[in-house]
């Protein structure tokens, strides 16, 4: 892994040039110097812990700018905040160890004494630009391991497909396939590191899995044990993963995008032969050219042969006809700087995506190609995929989360249907604010079958919260609300490093929900299952090979986005 990152970030003699367009200011002061270990040794806890939030190029997003002489100015020019020189080595210090009030998590319990000591010289220091990533060394990494031949014609287990979950093992570069019926872990497939997310294929039968190393794999439920038959690099830091799920495209083509190169790739969805590279480098909403706009959220249209392409740093909303890919139409639609993650509505006409660090939703009609609504919300919207439910009062909406907030926030989506049309005037308003127990929420979700509406909130700092989860009755919002302790549920014992419970997830039929526990590498985690309507503990998924579990991607509701 080590070499990997190592060589990952080396600096090629391509990017000697790139890195000269960026290059330290001449004349102005250099930060603490570094030998050439030491150096390496921050590049890789840097892309590994700080590079997803700050960037590669450390222009900020989500986190804050980390270049050594940014500086934020007021209107009249007055410096009102400075880069990371202006900090100086004892505030990083403390800064990385104990976080902040604006977001920033605490890494003292993950970064030695030294390794924090370190990383506060290092970004004090120019950032070095990573290499560039071509089709050919795109294509140099393809490994077809089975042709799609000799793959079987029909399924060869007796799994039930529907209900298969893939479960991202964080910090062992594995995802499990385990039965949803049975509970029993299928199958622990070798995927790329910190594995992001599982995406399915139109028919059901492929999962696509990214790991943050750019490694693309393509694994077959059909085999008697599922297993990767493809693989391939998109990038040498990737998010982002989805399928062509129009009719007459299915399972056809995949895209990925990557957070470096900032770049998408489309590929061939049942080997995954790269077939194009689209970069995304541009300008931003706000007339500013960017050299580093990173792909967040992918998703497929069902009403057209399109991807809703999320290209964070630009705040630019791209809609990819892949209808012909030789000739590629994309409609570009400016929307909000930091877009992140996002799901549709429960028409699966409008896409809802997070501008996360601009405290905004926005929202674009992929039927028109144009932005629906730009929305005000509480600080730090984190979605996931939102969660779609008829309102008592509001009728359809959908709803997010914050990582800046303890609310839940409900925006009023449109509807066809007449029995709705006495909600219209609501429609892209936001029509409440569901009191949550606390900031840090990452994901919510429910289920077009059940009244429930489940919230996490793992990145709050406080134990017991961190560990909880939230039950609301959509039925009945004025209901108080069922907090679940999960990691108490679980019955493991108490452990230094807080489990943190993560990314609730339905079985296939909506009865279930599905919680990760989330404990450090050396812990036992687990995956505890709720029963969706009494809220009682039904079972406990702990295997020594269950290490970080975080997303967990249900077969059938993923294949159809259901949430
Ligand atoms: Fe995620 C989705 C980016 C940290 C678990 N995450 C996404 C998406 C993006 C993203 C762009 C949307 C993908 C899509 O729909 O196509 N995530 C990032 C980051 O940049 C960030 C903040 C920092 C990083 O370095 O990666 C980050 N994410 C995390 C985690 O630490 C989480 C909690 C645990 C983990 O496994 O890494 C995590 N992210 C997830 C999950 C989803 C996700 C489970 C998919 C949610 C879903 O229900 O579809």
């Amino acid at each position: 892994m080590r070499n990997l990152v190592v060589g990952v970030l080396a600096l090629s003699a391509m990017t000697a040039a790139i890195g000269s367009a960026f290059a330290q200011d001449a004349g102005k002061a250099a930060g603490p110097s570094l030998t050439a270990e030491e150096k390496e040794k921050a590049k890789k806890i840097y892309f590994e812990r700080c590079a997803g939030c700050h960037g590669v190029l450390r222009k900020g997003a989500t986190g804050k700018n980390l270049e050594p002489h940014w500086s934020k100015k007021d209107k009249d020019g007055n410096v009102t905040e400075g880069g990371t020189l202006k900090l100086g080595q004892q505030r990083l210090e403390k800064i990385i160890g104990y976080g902040t009030d604006g977001g920033m998590v605490n890494f003292d319990d993950i970064l030695t004494k030294d390794e924090i000591s370190l990383m506060s010289k290092y970004i004090q220091n120019q950032p070095d630009v990573p290499p560039e990533f071509s089709f050919k060394d795109m294509n140099d990494t393809w490994k077809l391991i089975v042709p799609v031949d000799q793959r079987p014609k029909k399924q060869m287990n007796n799994i039930n497909l529907k209900n298969v979950f893939s479960v991202t093992l964080r910090d062992t570069g594995e995802v499990a396939l385990i039965d949803g019926d049975s509970k029993q872990i299928v199958s622990i497939v070798k995927t790329g590191y910190a594995v992001h997310i599982s995406r399915l294929s139109a028919s059901g039968r492929y999962v696509y899995v990214v790991g943050r190393d750019g490694r693309l794999s393509l694994i077959d439920l059909w085999l008697e044990k599922p297993a990767v038959v493809a693989e391939v690099k998109v990038g040498y830091d990737a998010r982002s993963v989805d399928t062509s799920k129009f009719k007459g495209y299915e399972d056809k083509y995949a895209v990925a995008g990557s957070y470096w190169p900032p770049q998408y790739a489309v590929m061939e969805g049942e080997t995954l032969k790269p077939i194009k590279i689209v970069s995304t480098r541009g300008m931003t909403v706000d007339g500013e050219y960017h050299p580093e706009p990173r792909v967040a959220s992918i998703v497929s249209s069902m009403i057209k042969p399109e991807w809703v392409i999320n290209v964070k740093e630009t705040g630019q909303i791209l809609l990819v006809d892949y209808s012909d890919i030789k000739n590629l139409k994309t409609t570009t639609i400016e929307s909000a700087k930091f877009l992140h993650d996002g799901g549709w509505d429960a028409s699966q006409r409008y896409f809802l995506v997070a501008a996360n660090a601009s405290n905004k939703i926005a929202a674009v009609d992929t039927k028109t190609g144009k932005l629906a609504a730009l929305i005000d919300t509480a600080k730090i919207p984190h979605p996931g995929r939102g969660a779609n439910f008829v309102h008592p009062k509001f009728g359809p909406v959908w709803t997010t989360g914050h990582l800046g907030a303890d609310v839940i926030t409900v925006i009023s989506t449109p509807s066809d249907d007449k029995k709705f049309a006495q909600y219209k005037g609501n429609n892209w308003k936001v029509v409440q604010e569901i009191k949550h127990i606390g900031a840090g929420n990452l994901f919510v979700k429910t289920h077009p079958k059940s009244n429930n509406l489940w919230a996490d909130a793992p990145m709050n700092p406080d134990r017991d919260v961190a560990t909880s989860v939230a039950v609301y009755d959509v039925a009945n919002l004025d209901k108080p609300k069922a907090v679940l302790n999960v990691a108490k549920d679980s019955g493991l014992p108490e452990t230094k490093a807080v489990r943190r419970a993560v990314h609730p997830e339905y079985s296939a039929d909506g009865k279930e929900v599905w919680v990760s526990l989330w404990g450090g590498k050396t812990d036992q985690s687990a995956i505890v299952v709720y029963d969706d309507t009494t809220l009682k503990l039904k079972k406990v998924i702990t295997d020594p090979k269950m290490i970080t579990p975080t997303g967990k991607f249900n077969v059938y509701n993923t294949q159809h986005d259901i949430y």
